[in-house]
């Protein structure tokens, strides 16, 4: 009999019956809570979950005995109890690299567009008011020539530190739990301890994946510790980053500006002050949603299923379950 898996992300024809040729597949288009009472009654039979953007929790776990497999159609598994799972012998698999050059993209969208005013200024020209948009109270920042600050070098820091070092003559800083010799090498990038290179930047972007030891990383302290000049953007997680010192730094003019692609909470409330700043550009966590790159990662969490299912090692990995054989 085939192995059942339940697939609640956004997956196409052609992925769908790919793994029709090794599991049975039921699908949760647009599943919004692990509460939904078709796919509660579906979990005691499942082998397999694939999808997004859903906190699995024990409790879940407690009510999928057979579940083998999780593929989490992201790279950041924050929304996974990874010891639990680890525990009961379920293999978790994410999707790292494929998404890297576009999320990088992103946070390179967040930098030219905060720095440049690009939304207060479209503004001015969707409201006719054209000539209001040419005075220096308008001006923005150069990004050339300046210096990026990444919290975090990993695969996408270090796609974000490219793109500065290489196509905007930017000095870039890090700050990573281990030295980066290659990148320093390749992009002439400086190792700094955090606070100075707070105080160092010019651009402060965070690319941390969040877990116990990063949450609330950035708070009052680190934004009193950057340039008034300084503009922050996050791409990483919101709660790597206390969201009321973010509000408060920008209210007072602690620092310049901010680019945010994940929040606190998300959806963002619509009390939340963020995106009504002038001085603020919020994204809907739209990291990696590009046809190209979603397409990719749900092919990777695909691909990581299938091998994890049969028994064999998953391409990506991130707990370290012993493999059942195959
Ligand atoms: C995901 C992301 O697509 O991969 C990640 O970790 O943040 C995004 O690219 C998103 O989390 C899916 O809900």
């Amino acid at each position: 009999m085939k192995k059942r898996i339940l697939a609640y992300g956004r997956l196409n024809d052609e992925q769908l019956a790919q793994l029709g040729q090794d599991v049975e597949v039921q699908t949760f288009p647009g599943l919004a809570s692990a509460d939904d009472p078709a796919f509660r009654a579906a979990l005691p039979h499942a082998h397999g979950l694939i999808g997004a953007g859903l906190a699995i929790t024990p409790e879940l776990l407690d009510a999928a005995p057979r579940l083998e497999a999780i593929a989490t159609i992201s790279v950041g598994y924050d929304n996974y109890p990874v010891e639990a799972l680890t525990r009961r012998g379920i293999l978790l698999c994410n999707t790292p690299d494929v998404l890297t050059e576009t999320t990088a993209d992103t946070g390179f969208l967040l930098i030219m567009a905060a720095a440049r005013r690009a939304l207060e200024l479209a503004d001015l020209v969707k409201r006719g008011d054209w000539n209001a948009g040419i005075g220096p109270e308008h001006f923005g920042s150069d990004v050339h020539g300046k210096t990026l600050g990444l919290i975090g070098f990993g695969r996408i820091g270090a796609a974000v530190a490219r793109r500065g070092a290489l196509g905007f003559g930017m000095r870039v800083l890090y700050s990573n739990a281990s030295p980066k010799p290659e990148l320093e090498r390749e992009l002439g990038a400086e190792r700094r301890e955090m606070d100075r290179l707070l105080a160092e930047s010019d651009f402060v972007c965070v690319t941390v994946p969040l877990t116990p030891k990063t949450e609330h990383l950035i708070g009052e302290r680190e934004f009193a510790l950057m340039k008034p000049s300084a503009i922050f953007v996050n791409i990483a997680r919101g709660k790597v980053v206390n969201e009321a010192a973010l509000i408060e730094a920008l209210e007072m003019g602690r620092i310049r500006a901010a680019g945010l692609d994940v929040f606190e909470q998300e959806p963002l409330s619509p009390e939340s002050p963020l995106p009504h700043m002038t001085n603020v550009v919020a994204l809907p966590h739209i990291g990696s949603a590009t046809h190209e790159t979603r397409t990719a990662m749900a092919q990777r969490a695909v691909d990581n299923l299938i091998l994890a299912l049969k028994g064999e090692r998953p391409i990506d990995l991130v707990n370290d379950v012993a493999l059942r054989g195959g």
